[in-house]
Parts: structure tokens; sequence; C-alpha cells
């Protein structure tokens, strides 16, 4: 033989080891996250170590980050970080196998050090309540540990390939037995995987029997009859009324919290609080409803972006219950002026005091465009403030409410550098014709919806190029807490040419031209479309 090919041998064989040693990593890794996923079936499936790791990096991301992935991604950027944190892991594990192949711990150390990571995310998480929310990550990564350990172990030490000659083959590796157990390791990981996943998705169903169970009461103050003419006859336009299946979503939750409507808790409490309640959902239901037509707006809404929609709202006025316990606004002496809402997801919000009680339809919501609030919309209780933003009033999955101050207390995302107070800003948005769309010269009608809740809407206008501006026909208002449809008849001319929009608010205060960021309050600055008029 001569030494060119037994090198070559070695190479082959070298690389083989290494290959088997990834495939151990990543056997090991599938083994400790599918055992994770069982044993967060057993605990809560919020605790298990991808939720849990991609909640902590929700939390700790950037906010200007956060906002870019949220406008690259949309409502899928949730799936988008999962997606990364498994291949991540993937990756990480591969590596890990292969460096098992040289010293045989390192692997097995590697994994606890994951599982370390997954624990400390699982019990850092604003939500957690207990330590158990630990275990999914620790026991999957024991688990994971000890699979690499065996595993590694079947391929055989490192020595026997580096001292071999062709008969002393590896003399520990059993392909057989290798192939047996590597199989073996797949099937039962699936199996553990498979059923944690069953598992974790049967723990909804009480809350979906709950929720089914609801019989939304009539409200003893109907909202004021939608007036004829507030939805325009214009294909493409938002229709007036977004049904719950178009609305936007927008939250930190990866999985989405299912709470039991029947032992749901809500605690007021804080300062100046001289009766503390606590209510259950019934409770609620029993009290005079209100139902409101009011429009939500996300203040990491671009200009021209959607997240914005408009639904018809049941629930319990929120500063008569807050009289009830005693409450005053600061205007009348009271000493909180921030109310700060905290979710079962630990999301926390805060929100004026003297706006939920200066007499506007701030509520506890229960309904949404005639059905319980669905889960991803913040069933069973959510708040609604008209007039700011969802950050600083909307919070889902509501649990308690305490009355504090703003010197006192930031919330989730005033930590993160959003302002502590964000009415919604007047904007308007074109949603006919599309961006880069091809119409006919001719009449083509321009249209969209302008808002300013609280405020109301009183013109809408519409420039051509750097033509004077032309104002829009506006549909009619529902109340000033909903938008406003507008539409406009332009003489189209051939060519290319920018539709920009303007609303003025019922302040007199006109859409400034000004374009700023998202973060920390709100985009401002006006839409534009272009189109090439065929
Ligand atoms: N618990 C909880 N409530 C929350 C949020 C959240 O992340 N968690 N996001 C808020 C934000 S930023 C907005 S804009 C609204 C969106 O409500 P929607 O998803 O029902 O449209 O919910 C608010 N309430
Ligand atoms: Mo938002």
């Amino acid at each position: 033989m001569d030494d060119g090919m037994d090198d070559d041998n070695k190479d082959k064989r070298s690389l083989k080891r290494l290959s088997l040693g990834a495939l151990c990593g990543l056997l090991a890794g599938y083994a400790a996250i599918a055992v994770a996923e069982l044993v967060s079936a057993a605990v809560r499936p919020e605790s298990g170590p991808v939720v849990a790791v991609g909640g902590a990096a929700i939390d700790r991301t950037p906010s200007a980050v956060k906002d870019w992935a949220i406008r690259q991604f949309g409502t899928n950027d949730k799936l988008v970080l999962q997606l990364g944190i498994l291949a991540v892991l993937c990756g990480l594990a591969l590596l890990l196998g292969v460096l098992a192949t040289r010293r045989r711990r390192i692997g097995s150390l590697g994994i606890l050090a994951f599982g370390a990571v997954g624990a400390l995310a699982a019990t850092g998480r604003p939500d957690s309540t207990s330590v158990a929310d630990a275990l999914p990550s620790v026991v999957g990564a024991v688990a994971g540990a000890a699979l690499m350990y065996r595993l590694i172990g079947r391929i055989g030490p490192a020595e026997a390939l580096a001292t071999t000659g062709e008969a002393a083959d590896r003399p520990g590796f059993d392909r057989r037995a290798f192939v047996i157990s590597a199989t073996a390791a797949a099937a039962a990981s699936t199996g553990a995987g498979l059923a944690g996943q069953a598992l974790n998705s049967s723990q909804g169903r009480g809350a979906a029997a709950s929720r089914k169970d609801v019989l939304l009461p009539a409200p003893s103050s109907e909202a004021a009859p939608t007036p004829r003419g507030a939805a325009l006859r214009v294909k493409e336009i938002s229709p007036y009324v977004t049904s719950n299946a178009d609305f936007y979503r927008v939250d930190t939750a990866l999985v989405v919290p299912k709470v039991d409507a029947t032992t749901w808790k809500l605690r007021i409490h804080g300062k100046g609080v001289p009766r503390e309640r606590t209510l259950t959902f019934d409770d609620l239901l029993k009290m005079p409803l209100i139902e409101r037509t009011i429009t939500l707006t996300c203040v990491s809404n671009e200009v021209g972006g959607p997240y914005i929609g408009n639904a018809r709202w049941i629930g319990v006025p929120l500063a008569g219950l807050l009289r009830q316990c005693g409450v005053e606004p600061p205007s009348r002496g009271g000493p909180a002026d921030q109310l700060v809402a905290r979710s079962v997801d630990g999301m926390t919000l805060g929100t004026p005091v003297e706006d939920v009680m200066d007499g506007r339809d701030a509520m506890l919501a229960v309904g949404m465009n005639g059905e319980p609030l669905p889960f991803v919309h913040g069933f069973p209780v959510r708040m609604l403030v008209p007039g700011l933003y969802g950050y600083v009033s909307a919070c889902k999955w509501i649990r308690d409410i305490e009355l504090t101050t703003f010197d006192a207390y930031d919330t989730y995302w005033v930590k993160r550098d959003w302002a502590q107070r964000a009415p919604i800003k007047t904007q308007s948005r074109i949603d006919t014709p599309k961006p880069f769309a091809r119409p006919a010269a001719g009449t083509v009608v321009v249209a969209g919806v302008a808002w300013a809740q609280h405020r109301g809407i009183d013109k809408v206008e519409v420039k051509v190029d750097d033509g004077p501006w032309e104002e829009a026909r506006l549909a009619a208002e529902d109340t000033r807490d909903t938008w406003r449809q507008w539409s406009y008849e332009w003489k189209a001319t051939k060519g290319t040419h920018t539709l920009t929009v303007r609303a003025t608010d019922r302040t007199g205060e006109t859409q400034t031209e000004r374009r700023t960021r998202t973060i920390p309050d709100g985009a401002s600055g006006r839409h534009s479309v272009v189109v090439t008029v065929d």
C-alpha cells in the first residue's frame, strides 16, 4: 500500500466520523426539544424552551429591530422568529456533535448549557410565576445530553481513528447497533414531541368550551345605528366594519393565551382605590353593558400601513367601575394618574386615568362584532380606550388593574423607549388605487380611510403630483371614535402620477407633512401612491 492511499482512507474515515458526530448532535438536540415539549404540557405550554427563548428574545429585541421585523414579516413575525431559533439550535447541535467526536463529554455539557439558557429564559419571562417553568428545559436537556453521550459512545473512541491501520478499522464502531440506537432515539423523540403537542393543544379545551358557553347579554346602551352613507360604494376600500377574521393582530404572545372564562378574575387595586374589587366574568356580564363602534390603531403602523381596524365592541364602562371602587381622576384630586393593566401573559400597559374617566367610552370589552372576543383579540376580557394607541390602552387577556403614577412605574413598551402617553395621530390612507396600479385614463376613483379617534375627521384632501389640494367626498360620520371613508374622482391623464392624501381633524389640525418614525409615539407624514395611467 502506498502512503497516499492510506491518507485518503484516513480522511474519508475522519469525515465519516465527523458526519456521524453531527448526526448524533442533531438527534440529541431533537430529543431534547421533543422531551421538553412533552414536559411543557405538564407545566404550561409557554414554558417550552423554544417559546421561552423566543419570548425572551422578543422582550430584549431593541424596538427598532422589532419594528423592522413587524414591517418585514407582518403578522408572520413570530413564526419567522421561532423558525430562526430552531435553525440556530440545529446548527449548534450539529457543531456540538462534531466536537463530541473529539471529546465525548463536550457534546453533553453543551446540551446541558443550552438547557440552562432555556430554563433561565422560561423563569425570567414576565408571566412566569413558578420555578417549575424551568423543568421542560432541564429535563429535555438531561435527556438530550444522555442520548448524545450514548450515541457518541457507539461511534467509538477517537483514538481508534488516530492510530489505525486498516485492520483496526474503528473497533468501537458497530454500524448495526448505531443505526438501531439512532432510529430508536428518533422514533422515541418524535413520539414524545407529538404527544407533547397534542397535550399542549388539548389544554386550551376548557377555555374553548368556556368561550362557546358565553351568551353575550343585550347591551343596555346600544351603539347608535351606523348612519347610511358611512360605507361608500367603492370596491377595494377598507370595509367600514372590519371582520374579526381580518382584524389586525399585534402582541408579543408566541403562544396565544387560552384563558378559561369560568375561572378568570380581574383585580382592581392600587393607589387611591379605597374599595378594592375582584370580579369574575359573570360579574361583568351582569353589569349594564355598552355597545360602541371604535377604531383601534397600533403605534407601529407605518404611514399607509395595515394595523388599524374598526369593530363593534360590547363591554363594561370602565370609568363607572373605577368610580365604584372609589377612584377619582387627577383633575378631581385623585392621587393616581396612571392605570396599569396587566395581562395573563405578563404584558403591562399604562393609560392616563384622566383619559379613562373623562367621559369617553373606555371599556372592558367582552364582545367583538357580535361574538365573544376571539382568543387572539383577548378573550375573555380586554381593555379599550377610544383615541389612544393600543399599547397604552388595549390590554388583551387582562387580569389586573393597578392605579399608580407615571412617575412610579414604566410599563413594558415604555421601558423599551416608547412614549408614556400616546394619543392616536390624525392619519389617512389611500386604499385604492394600489401602488403601481395601471388604471386607464379617464375617471379613476381614489378612496380610502381617515382617522383621528376621539377628535373626529372634518376634511380629507387629495393632491395629484404637485397640483392643488382637492377636497375629497367624506362618508357620513358614525362617531368621532371611528374612522371615516373618503373618495375622490380623479380625472386621470396618461403618464406616471403621485397621489397624496391628508386629513384635517375637528380641532382644525391638518395631518402634518413631517415624516417621523413609529417610535416613540406613532408615525406621522402623508400617504402617497404612485400609479401609471395608460
Ligand atoms: N396582553 C397583551 N395585550 C396587548 C398587546 C400585547 O402584546 N399583549 N399588544 C397591544 C398592542 S401594541 C395593540 S396595537 C393592540 C392590538 O390589539 P389586536 O391584536 O386585538 O388588534 O393590543 C394591545 N394589547
Ligand atoms: Mo400596537
